[in-house]
């Protein structure tokens, strides 16, 4: 039986091999033979680990794209290295030329932040800031020349699946770029005017002329019914600025008819759905054009690039019945294209550990997956904090109020921090100010710990493997790998090295990197740590002991992984199956055997982990 899994073992890790092992792959720049393609396709999402980035805080393989093909300054350009909210240089060649790197860490799928052409600057006076991140949409179809060209994302794409390595593409539905205003607010916010007072079938407000005869309503999503909405100022009057008539493409786009135009979100009530994201044109997803508009745009990418998966941005702001009718159609485009596998999850972003709602859009919307953020909530609680571990258990427990249940929790997106919340060293540094660099590590390690050996797809954020804290969420969260000119970034130690931010990170020796390496070569041996069921062993009242088991449905066995939060020695005995009596340590101590039938005798470090394998006879 050993043996037996240690030839699954080797084979896996045959499989999992970069390329370059054989000597006879593909350059870089060549597709992927039929056999690499064959198999990565046939991959579920739940065997994949991410590796989550930003192109532009990634690499800089060419430096003479930094300024995108514009020119002038900062303002004009949107490249200024030592400004952590404009260009900082990075791009797609320069992701090319690190694969090796991403692969060397165990990740076996990218997932890039928006590549699409950006409006470069955007702000006013005093306030500009860079599409850097790539929210801030204007060519739907076309790569954003900060970045490189369309060639170059389709480079990338075969360079990685000649590697075996997926890659997603983050989208947006929800808004373009800024570039429709507002008469009535020229240079002020705009505050939002809701449907009840400003009707569509008044021009800006109830005084105002009847307009939009016989609109049913943006409820009644049939083309004749959005035909007889011809005038979009029923709140405010909305215009394109001189010069920028035909700034977006697809040129549908360019139409105020598309948009919602009723000034800013305040994220409550009806302003979550039909609100202004600090300005960024809020389009009418409840239009019929913008939802064939938006299939098309997504669905063509997957055909030209061939592409895995889509993260969805904002969700949560779009209405379900977009989602209902767009994530069926991607879903099928990928199918006809080969990619039966092809993996969605969305973006519900919140603080609180709140299940419900993220299972909510996966009933209402029914959005395939969703983000975890739920995960990143309770480890915050309890592994970055000093919360009980009992939040844990609450965590798993809440896996079937999602559609599809315990099911849909195994493709969410698992993840700690990220680039708008934070990362996860920050919110541990946060909750522990006077801790040592090695209690800050020991906490970091033990929530990518937690992640890695959970349900779910494990996601990692760029620079997380390289002791990078931040100073924060958004802009305090997006220090690049190479060197950087941003002075606060400089200014922030990293753990687990004496380096800071003013050097390049891209050190596979780096201890986190190692420690992370380890631990997703733990879950890529096992399946059960892939497909398997969780079963929670024990969890606290106070930090300290928390144990879950992993199983695979139907087979003997299971997996064990116990988590010490407390910063005390943890000594306890851990509920088991009676049937696993003989055990193999895959990551810290563990018993060699059961203490007695249905119970191991577990003894860990301060924030210690460890991974008990059962003996099971048919390994
Ligand atoms: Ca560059
Ligand atoms: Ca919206
Ligand atoms: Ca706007």
């Amino acid at each position: 039986m050993m043996r037996r899994l240690l030839a699954t073992m080797a084979l896996f890790a045959a499989t999992m091999a970069p390329a370059t092992v054989t000597g006879a792959q593909p350059a870089a720049t060549n597709a992927p033979d039929a056999a690499t393609l064959a198999a990565l396709r046939a991959r579920p999402p739940h065997d994949e680990v991410i590796y989550f980035l930003l192109p532009d805080r990634f690499a800089n393989g060419d430096p003479a794209n930094d300024r995108g093909g514009l020119s002038g300054g900062p303002l004009q350009t949107g490249f200024d290295p030592t400004a952590k909210g404009f260009y900082n240089g990075g791009d797609i060649a320069g992701i090319i030329q690190k694969l090796d790197y991403i692969q060397g860490l165990g990740a076996t799928a990218l997932w890039l932040a928006p590549v699409f052409a950006n409006k470069p600057v955007q702000g006013g006076p005093g306030q500009e800031s860079a599409g850097y991140h790539g929210y801030w949409i204007t060519d739907f179809t076309r790569v954003d020349p900060h970045f490189g060209s369309n060639a170059d994302l389709k480079r990338l794409v075969d360079a990685a699946h000649a590697r075996g390595l997926k890659v997603y593409l983050d989208i947006v539905t929800n808004h373009t770029a800024d570039v429709i205003q507002y008469r009535e607010c020229i240079g002020k916010p705009c505050t939002y005017r809701n449907r009840a007072d400003y009707p569509y079938s008044r021009r800006g407000g109830l005084s105002g002329p009847a307009i939009n005869d016989g609109f049913a309503g943006d409820h009644v999503g049939t083309a004749e019914n959005w035909a007889k909405l011809t005038r979009p100022d029923f709140a405010y009057t909305p215009f394109i600025p001189a010069g920028e008539e035909r700034a977006k493409t697809p040129a549908w786009l360019n139409d105020p008819i598309h948009y919602h135009n009723r000034g800013e979100t305040t994220f409550r009530n009806e302003s979550s759905q039909f609100g202004d994201f600090v300005s960024l044109d809020d389009l009418a997803t409840e239009h019929p054009r913008v939802l064939a508009g938006m299939i098309e745009i997504y669905g063509d990418w997957i055909d030209k690039l061939g592409i895995d998966g889509y993260r969805i941005d904002t969700a949560q702001h779009v209405n379900p019945q977009f989602w209902q009718g767009f994530v069926p159609a991607i879903l099928a485009r990928a199918r006809a294209a080969g990619i039966p596998n092809f993996h969605m999850f969305g973006e519900v972003a919140m603080d609180e550990l709140d299940v419900g709602r993220l299972a909510r859009h996966t009933h209402v919307d029914r959005l395939p997956h969703v983000l975890d953020f739920a995960l990143s909530a309770a480890a915050i609680e309890a592994i970055a904090g000093n919360g009980p571990t009992t939040a844990l258990a609450r965590l798993f427990a809440d896996d079937v109020l999602y559609a599809g249940g315990t099911a849909t929790a195994a493709g969410n997106a698992g993840f700690l921090g990220n680039h708008d919340k934070g990362r996860f060293a920050w919110y541990v540094r946060r909750a522990n100010p006077n801790a040592s660099a090695a209690e800050l590590a020991a906490r970091t390690l033990l929530g990518h710990g937690l992640m890695l050996f959970s349900r779910g797809v494990p996601t990692l954020y760029a620079g997380d493997e390289q002791g990078f804290v931040g100073t924060g969420g958004d802009q305090g969260s997006r220090q690049p790998l190479f060197a950087s000119q941003v002075a606060e970034y400089r200014a922030t130690p990293r753990l687990g090295t004496t380096a800071g931010h003013g050097v390049a990170s891209f050190d596979p020796a780096h201890p986190f990197y190692r420690s992370l390496k380890a631990m997703i070569a733990v879950r890529a041996a096992d399946p059960r740590l892939r497909h398997g069921e969780t079963i929670v062993r024990a969890s606290s009242e106070t930090p300290g002991l928390f144990a879950f088991s992993r199983q695979l449905p139907g087979r003997p066995g299971e997996t064990l992984v116990v988590l010490n939060t407390a910063a005390t020695p943890l000594t306890a005995n851990v509920m088991v199956d009676p049937a696993s009596a003989r055990w193999i340590a895959r990551l810290g101590n563990c018993p060699a055997t059961s203490a007695a039938p249905g119970t191991l005798a577990i003894q860990l470090p301060p924030f210690g982990l460890a991974v008990c394998s059962s003996d099971a006879s048919d390994q």
